[in-house]
Parts: structure tokens; C-alpha cells; sequence
């Protein structure tokens, strides 16, 4: 018996954050939720769902998931990049979502079922000066993760990626009409790095896994000599060194070095990454499920990475929704090569507006047994907290030439 699409609703609020939230309804009455959130461009991807794919979907079977993807995005013409892809994200994972409720079955068990008892996740410590990082990185131990990423302030710089002077919670996207211009020196953070996380390792011993983000902004050059000095630190994962767009850089690296390398969450497409994944150029490929078109596009990307022994690893921040976190987790149930869950965590009322069956404990996560993705959304108190304009940092070097933040 088939359904229909009958309405495709896009939600923007700000329960501390932006997010966007897209809801599809059926003849039968079934209800899905997908995330259309990219971090500071929130009202692109409403507008590109609202005016451009909304319309569309009126009048379609639910259950056609794939042809439903194939026809936004190969129907675009103008197609990948965060925005389309993030829009295709949001209707993917609803159409999961009611095909799952329709099942009356949790969405990993029409992925192929449970290859895991649960979904090793890590979570973030960050501290501006060494003894309060090792603070931080207890704290999360206590907690029960087994794998923190670590950052660290820089001397001589007033604010760094990852960690804020003045402020125990890091959020990147701050409130205002325009971006926030932050100052950023390669050299000092070269000089400071392997000390900072030298001291992490040698106080937490080595069993716990450590991660370190230099969040794209090394040459090849400066990439090669980070990884090769964090040698003796045995990271996990040392995480988007250079800048996505040159993915030969990722060829000079690897020469250089052993500590293990991770990338993608800037990506949208299998088309971005596939020569680091075929060439191993990568151990871990990051992309989020609502920046990779879906769990119907993630599924395709970890699939070619588990033919290479690259394992998937998606980006969990504040700005990935619990909907699309939700998501992961149940990738994370049913792909083999599903290697950890970025976790970075949610406000209180962000957990209210999206209540949702997926639980922390021990340092794992699982997605639950709610049918469907397992996570709702509370429109009447999602409607209180009204998008906010935030925007993510822009960074200038000393000299005030703009880099990468
Ligand atoms: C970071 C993110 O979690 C990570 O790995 O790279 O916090 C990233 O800076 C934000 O998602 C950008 O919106
Ligand atoms: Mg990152």
C-alpha cells in the first residue's frame, strides 16, 4: 500500500543555536524529521528547502527514498556543495525516518541490522592553558569517555579554533550581522602544540584516545612536521590539516608521517573525497550525515572507504542536530566500518526541543528502539527560541592577511 507526501514544513529556531529542521507528512498521517543545518548560512538551506524542494515533494512516495535523492540531486543541475547537499540531507533522513516508523522498527535495523552492541563516541576538552586542559580531559574521563579531543589557547594569540579564554563551553558561531575577525599564527601554534599535547598524554597514560583538530589551516609542509613531532603522542586521529581543496597536500603528509589522519567534515559528496580514499591518503573520513545528502549518500561514502580500510568517523558538533546525530548513531549500529562518533554535546533545552530515544553511557552511544530515527521535534517550544543571525569566525594572520579559520 503506498503513501504520499502531503506537506514538507521547514522549522528555523535558536534554542541556544540555529538549527534547521525539516518535516514531511503523509497521506497516512506518518511524520519525519531531517536537519538542514549548516552552521552560519541557516536561512540558505531553509530558503533553498522552502522555495526550490518543498513544492516538490508534494504528491511523491515516501518510500521512493533513493529516487527521491537521485531527483534532487542529479535533477539540480547545479548540484554538491553545503547547501543543496544539506537540503537533500534533511529530506533523506525523514523519508528514512517514516519509512522506519512505518516498519514499526529503529532505522539500523533496515540498514542491515546491529554489527555492534554500541557506538564508541568522543567529546571535546579545551582549556587555554595546559593545566586546565588536563582539568578538562579529567572531567570528560570522569564522565566515562574513552576518547577526548584535546585543544589548547596558543600563546601570544587572544583567541584560538576550539577554545575560548573566557568561556567553559565553546560554541564557533557567535550572534551578530556579521562574522567575528579572530587572529591566527601558524608559527606560535607549531611551537606550542606537541608540548601541550605531550603533557595530555603523559598525564592521561595511553589508554585513552586522544584527538587533536588543527582544523585546516597548515601548508603540506607544516602539516608534515605536525604529524611527525605528535608521533610519540599516539594520537587517534590528528584532524583536517590542511585545507580541503588541495587534497594533493594529503599525498605529502602521509610520506611524513604515521600518526593517523582524518578529514572530510567540510565535504558533501563521495566525488569530494574519493582519491583520499582510494589512494589511503586518510584513515577516517568525517562527513555528518546532514552535510553528505543523507544516510543514503553516507552509506555510499562509507562503503567505498571500507574497500580501502578507511573508516567513517562523522562530524558530531553542537550545530549537527540531534535529528542528524540521531541518524549517525544508527549508522553507527549498522556499518562495519563505522569507526567513532564525534559527541560534542547539547544544551539542556536543545535536548527539550528535540527529545530523542539515542543515550550516552560509558563512552558509548546507542540510537534506541523508537522506531523510525528516534528522535521528535517540539514545534510549540521550538517557536519561543526564533533564529538568531550567527556567524562562524573569519581569522586574519598578524599581518592581517585573512587565512583559514
Ligand atoms: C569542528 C567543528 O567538531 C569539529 O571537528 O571542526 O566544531 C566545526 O568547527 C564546526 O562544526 C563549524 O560549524
Ligand atoms: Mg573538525
Amino acid at each position: 500500500m503506498t503513501d504520499t507526501i502531503v506537506g514538507a514544513e521547514v522549522f528555523l529556531t535558536s534554542p541556544g543555536r540555529n538549527y534547521v529542521t525539516l518535516r514531511i507528512t503523509t497521506a497516512d498521517g506518518v511524520v519525519g524529521h531531517g536537519d538542514a543545518t549548516v552552521n552560519g548560512r541557516e536561512l540558505a538551506v531553509a530558503s533553498y528547502l522552502r522555495d526550490h524542494v518543498a513544492p516538490l515533494l508534494v504528491g511523491r512516495d515516501p518510500a521512493r527514498i533513493e529516487d527521491t535523492w537521485q531527483y534532487l540531486y542529479r535533477g539540480a543541475y547545479w548540484r554538491r556543495g553545503p547547501i543543496t547537499m544539506a537540503a537533500i540531507g534533511a529530506v533523506d533522513v525523514a523519508l528514512w525516518d517514516i519509512l522506519a516508523k512505518r516498519a514499526g522498527q529503529p532505522l539500523y535495523q533496515l540498514l542491515g541490522g546491529a554489527v555492534r552492541d554500541r557506538v564508541l563516541t568522543y567529546t571535546h576538552a579545551s582549556a587555554w592553558d595546559t593545566s586546565a586542559l588536563l582539568d578538562a580531559v579529567d572531567a570528560r574521563r570522569e564522565q566515562g569517555f574513552r576518547a577526548v579531543r584535546a585543544q589548547f589557547g596558543v600563546p601570544g594569540l587572544p583567541t584560538v579554533y576550539g577554545v575560548h579564554k573566557d568561556v567553559a563551553a565553546y560554541e564557533p558561531a557567535a550572534r551578530g550581522a556579521a562574522p567575528a575577525e579572530e587572529r591566527w599564527d601558524t608559527s606560535a601554534y607549531l611551537r606550542h602544540a606537541p608540548a601541550a599535547l605531550a603533557a595530555v598524554r603523559d598525564h592521561v597514560g595511553h589508554e585513552l584516545e586522544l584527538l587533536h583538530d588543527a582544523h585546516h589551516r597548515l601548508t603540506p609542509q607544516q602539516a608534515a612536521r605536525l604529524g611527525k613531532a605528535l608521533e610519540p603522542v599516539d594520537l587517534y586521529w590528528l584532524e583536517d590539516v590542511t585545507p580541503a581543496e588541495n587534497q594533493e597536500a594529503l599525498r605529502l603528509v602521509r610520506q611524513h608521517t604515521t600518526t593517523p589522519l582524518a578529514i572530510g567534515e567540510v565535504f558533501n559528496t563521495v566525488f569530494d573525497l574519493h582519491h583520499l580514499v582510494t589512494e589511503q591518503l586518510v584513515d577516517f573520513v568525517r562527513v555528518a550525515v546532514v552535510h553528505a545528502g543523507g544516510v543514503s549518500h553516507l552509506r555510499k561514502i562509507f562503503a567505498l572507504a571500507e574497500a580501502f580500510q578507511v573508516r567513517g568517523a562523522p562530524h558530531g558538533p553542537s550545530d549537527v542536530s540531534p535529528v542528524s546525530f540521531g541518524a549517525s548513531v544508527h549508522l553507527g549500529m549498522s556499518t562495519h566500518n563505522f569507526a567513532i562518533q564525534e559527541y560534542m554535546g547539547y544544551a539542556d533545552l536543545v535536548h527539550e526541543v528535540f527529545p530523542h530515544a539515542w543515550s550516552y553511557a560509558d563512552g558509548y552511544l546507542h540510537p534506541g528502539q523508537e522506531p523510525g530515527v528516534g528522535v521528535g521535534f517540539d514545534e510549540r517550544l521550538a517557536a519561543r527560541y526564533p533564529y538568531d543571525p550567527a556567524y562562524l569566525p573569519v581569522a586574519r594572520r598578524l599581518d592581517g592577511t585573512l587565512t583559514d579559520w
